[in-house]
């Protein structure tokens, strides 16, 4: 058995088309279905419905074989992961392919009010509100910025307007938030797109078997263009 982990949402309804013409489809909606295992036409996949940041733990630990994970949520895991404080000893993750799907950005946006470039040539010691602590401080040491970092867990984009933080490192795909928020995009940190991740122990151990299914993966992606 095959066991695919993705993420509710974007990242599922983004897949459905990537695994419909690798012959793969989900019989279960996860909208209107309560279960986290989902059976698949083939007998030998199946998917486990998890959050998005835990996929690459999943993954790393053998409860999935492979994942789809934003770049955004992997760097961040690694990032952890170097630091210790994932925990725990498992193997390394492979990343063999990039999907090219759940496109977006990481950027840095502030009140259209604020004056960072002003800011930044002062070297103003700016409050910075993330979920990607460790992508933002590595973007603002390359810089040479000091920035005091505030972890947040969602709703980025209220940071700035309730004065907790002079700036947010968050995702864009449109922009249409960032705007409906009187926010204005200032840095583009780095390019975002989902990223098919593979435990390396299931690689050698199920061969036969996932070795063929990363590489409709790979056909798909090459279809999609
Ligand atoms: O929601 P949950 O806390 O469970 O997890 P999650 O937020 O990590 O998952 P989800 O499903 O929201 O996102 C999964 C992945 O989709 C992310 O890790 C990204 O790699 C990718 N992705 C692509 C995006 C976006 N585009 C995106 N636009 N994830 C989030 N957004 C959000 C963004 O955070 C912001 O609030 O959409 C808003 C901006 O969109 P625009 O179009 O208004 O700019
Ligand atoms: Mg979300």
């Amino acid at each position: 058995m095959i066991t695919l982990a993705l993420s509710k949402g974007r990242i599922f309804d983004d897949t459905q088309p990537l695994l419909q013409r690798m012959g793969v489809t989900v019989l279960d909606d996860p909208d209107t279905s309560r279960k986290l295992i989902l059976a698949t036409n083939r007998p030998d996949v199946r998917v486990v419905l998890v959050r998005a940041t835990d996929v690459p733990t999943y993954v790393q630990y053998g409860g999935a074989d492979l994942g789809v994970v934003g770049l955004d949520t992997l760097v961040e895991h690694r990032a952890e992961w170097s630091q210790g404080t994932a925990g725990g000893a498992a193997g390394n993750l492979l990343q063999p392919l990039d999907l090219k799907l759940a496109r977006c950005r990481v950027s840095v946006a502030v009140r259209s009010d604020f004056d960072y470039a002003a800011a930044a040539r002062r070297g103003a010691r700016l409050k910075v509100a993330t979920k990607y602590v460790a992508i933002a401080r590595e973007f603002f040491a390359a810089k040479g910025m000091h920035v005091d970092l505030i972890k947040l867990y969602g709703s980025m984009e209220l940071a700035p307007l309730t004065g907790l933080a002079d700036a947010i490192v968050d995702l864009v795909s449109t922009g249409n938030t960032l705007k409906a928020n009187g926010l204005v995009e200032v840095e583009r940190i780095m390019d975002i797109s989902a990223r098919l991740v593979v435990n390396p122990a299931a690689l050698k151990l199920k061969r036969e078997t996932l070795r063929p299914l990363m590489d409709d993966f790979a056909r798909a992606v090459q279809a999609q263009g």
